[in-house]
């Protein structure tokens, strides 16, 4: 496919992508203003580069015509929350609302991957405006507590490394490593009402700070 059709069909994704982010950013404005803490920590998004999307469609079987159909992660959003129960509140604000539609969910956080993987996942589909009109399109969003996302982040990179070719071991450690962080969101549960008591009071203090 020539780079200009790639173009056209990705250029609506990074829209998507960037009316998404102020979106989110705008909730934790929101939620930090009336409440003092908002269950999203931090929110970040990317187009799938044009590699992995042809690498995805292979691995797949997934035609070149129906890429947009069958890759439902071409636009990615993903939250980190501080703790496990603010991803299922971050769930419910996305049901709520009426410029996504939810196309489905898979609760990896329940039901961890065999890798160790945990996130909530949720496909909507986001309308945006192009010059050629209103374009309905699929984002997945995911939905991890700062740990998951550590978690995440270091065995993706060992997985790129390594391909399907990971040493037995460092699959062993990653495994160890993924029951520690869910201890460790366990442990941040259970404290999570006094956490939230500090920063909401922080919050407080330092808007009065910038107000004066
Ligand atoms: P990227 O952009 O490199 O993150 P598949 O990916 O083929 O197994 P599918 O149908 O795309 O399956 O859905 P799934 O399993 O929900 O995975 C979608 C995304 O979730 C992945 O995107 C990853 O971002 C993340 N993910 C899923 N499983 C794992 C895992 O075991 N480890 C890590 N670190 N992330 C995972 P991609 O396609 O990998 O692309």
């Amino acid at each position: 496919m020539e780079i200009q059709l790639w173009r056209e069909i990705l250029d609506p994704y990074a829209l998507a992508v960037d009316e998404l982010i102020v979106k989110f950013n705008h909730i934790i404005r929101e939620y930090r203003h009336l409440y003092g803490y908002s269950p999203i920590e931090q929110v970040t998004g990317r187009v799938k580069t044009i590699s992995s999307i042809l690498e995805k469609a292979q691995k797949k079987n997934i035609p070149l015509e129906q890429i947009e159909d069958k890759i439902d992660d071409i636009a990615g959003i993903r939250i980190i929350c501080q703790f496990v129960e603010d991803i299922y509140k971050v769930a419910d604000i996305i049901r709520n609302r009426s410029d996504m539609i939810i196309k489905n969910e898979i609760d990896y956080i329940e039901n961890m991957k065999k890798s160790g993987y945990r996130s909530y996942h949720i496909t909507v589909f986001y309308d945006v405006e192009t010059l050629k009109g209103t374009k309905r399109l699929q984002v997945e969003i995911q939905i991890r507590t700062l740990a998951m996302n550590f978690w995440a982040t270091i065995e993706h990179s060992l997985q790129y490394k390594y391909k399907q070719n990971m040493p037995e071991h460092i699959r062993e450690r990653l495994t160890s490593a993924a029951e520690a962080i869910l201890i460790l969101d366990r442990e941040m549960s259970v404290i999570r009402d006094e956490i939230m008591d500090a920063q909401s009071s922080f919050t407080i203090k330092a808007n009065m700070v910038a107000d004066i």
